[in-house]
């Protein structure tokens, strides 16, 4: 058994006790009321699911297990003569709770290699596709193709299924598409967009790194490309690309199946893909200027251009968020520090942008949340690098937005939480519970 496995064995076993105590002992206590606004309004803040991978504070922004976006780079193993972590040691703090050794970390470093060949067929899949496909829609596909090989699913279908250990299949399967995630993802971005060429994987590489090299980056990308998955990875249980993981495989869907749907949310204007529309939104601005950067009034008139036609900022704003993000923080934070990034005129305007927009949000008053959000800052570090297909940009917060909901699945198969079923009203229902029937 790996230590990762076997670490991950003890924490449920010391885990268990306390959800079922919570259950039997305490299962009427109340965590708040529900309102018709909630109701109508996405379930906005109603506390009713549970997680201990990530917690987002509105004003404080997410922490992993416990700790903020710099406490987790600073604790984990960094990757020789890189400033950033090895995803893998990440992925191991996010499953156990435990910072992991150096050791710890290349045990998986090494799993995840043995398991990273991409099968052929995902290969026939992804080339039968028409090639203008979204690479999302490519993305989601190969995962769900790859349900063939769930050993939840099979052992399963064997009558082996045990809900004490299951979740070791679970944790089987998620290893694997970990493993196989950047690779999938490397194969769609040569193929649709570097003329079908492809690179031979460096047998040398971390799963980071070795992504940079499959999609043919530069030694500097490694960096990008470890900070870029794991400041993705988890955002607590309620947004659109973790519930819907959860949701699904809350039915003991295995975890192709249950990722391939919270890839098909992430794909969505108002969640993933709102990086790709940053981008557009401030190059399309940018060309209008003959690639002049604006003048502060200039921006601010483009700002309410967009408003007054009934369109969103894209990357401002957030469902639990009122603060500045701080993904978007640690993006900037890698652009100042990047010599060349912090005089790149796309990086002067995304930061003209933060000095503008929440002023014109606050006047607009509509959006409860006026900040920038992570997608306001990450297209235009793909851009520097020469990553310069937009659409393509989903594709990388879906590689790291694997670590946090295949975690979290994992997690939910060891407690056994139950299939989801809120219950729905009809409209007349919450007319007659206002009184105004
Ligand atoms: N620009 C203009 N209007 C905005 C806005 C923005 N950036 N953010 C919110 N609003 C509007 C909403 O559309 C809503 O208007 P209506 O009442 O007319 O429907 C109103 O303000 C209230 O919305 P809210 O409660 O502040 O925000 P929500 O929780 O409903 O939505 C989000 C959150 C992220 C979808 C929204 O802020 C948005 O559309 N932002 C732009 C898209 C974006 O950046 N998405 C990425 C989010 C990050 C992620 O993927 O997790």
């Amino acid at each position: 058994m790996s230590t990762l496995k076997e670490v991950l064995k003890q924490k449920i076993d010391a885990h268990r006790p306390r959800t079922t105590r919570l259950v039997k002992e305490c299962g009427d206590t109340t965590l708040g009321e529900v309102t018709i606004a909630q109701a109508i309004g996405g379930a906005r803040g109603i506390k009713c699911l549970v997680t201990d991978i990530s917690y987002l504070d509105p004003m404080e922004g997410i922490r992993f297990r416990g700790m903020t976006i710099p406490e987790t780079f600073a604790a984990l193993p960094k990757v020789p003569g890189s400033d950033y972590p090895y995803v893998e040691g990440f992925w191991y703090l996010l499953l156990t709770g435990d910072v992991p050794t150096m050791e710890q970390t290349l045990e998986v470093v090494e799993d995840w290699k043995q398991r990273s060949q991409v099968p052929e067929y995902v290969i026939d899949v992804l080339r039968a596709m028409p090639r203008d496909s979204h690479p999302m829609a490519m993305f989601s596909a190969a995962i769900v193709a790859m349900q063939r090989d769930s050993v939840f699913a099979s052992n399963y279908a064997a009558g082996k299924f045990n809900k004490m250990t299951c979740w070791e299949d679970m944790l089987e399967d998620s290893n694997d598409l970990m493993a196989k995630l950047g690779p999938i993802a490397a194969y769609i971005y040569r193929m649709k967009y570097k003329g079908d060429t492809h690179i031979a994987p460096d047998p040398e590489l971390d799963m980071g790194g070795q992504f940079a090299h499959l999609i043919g980056q530069c030694d500097e990308y490694k960096d990008v490309a470890r900070m870029y998955f794991i400041l993705h990875s988890d955002h607590e249980s309620g947004n659109v690309s973790a519930h819907t993981t959860h949701l699904v495989a809350s039915a003991l869907s295995d975890a192709y199946y249950s990722y391939a749907a919270g890839i098909n949310g992430l794909a969505g204007p108002l969640h993933g893909l709102a990086n790709q529309e940053v981008l557009a939104w401030t190059q399309n601005f940018m060309e209008k200027l003959g690639g002049k950067v604006p003048t502060k009034d200039e921006l601010k008139a483009a700002l309410w251009d967009t408003l007054n036609s009934g369109q969103v900022i894209p990357g401002y704003g957030h469902a639990v968020l009122r603060k500045t993000d701080p993904r978007y923080t640690s993006q900037r934070e890698f652009c100042l520090n990047t010599p060349g990034l912090k005089e790149d005129p796309l990086f002067q305007l995304v930061a003209m942008i933060y000095e503008v927009a929440p002023d014109v949000l606050l006047e607009h008053g509509k959006a409860k949340n006026p900040w920038p959000n992570v997608d306001a800052q990450s297209g235009v570090i793909q851009w520097y690098y020469g990553l310069t297909e937009y659409d393509f940009y989903t594709v990388l917060f879906g590689v790291g937005r694997a670590l946090g909901c295949l975690a979290n699945i994992t997690w939910d198969r060891a407690l056994g939480y139950a299939i989801e079923r809120p219950k729905s009203v009809t409209t007349a229902m919450l007319e007659d519970a206002a009184g105004i029937k």
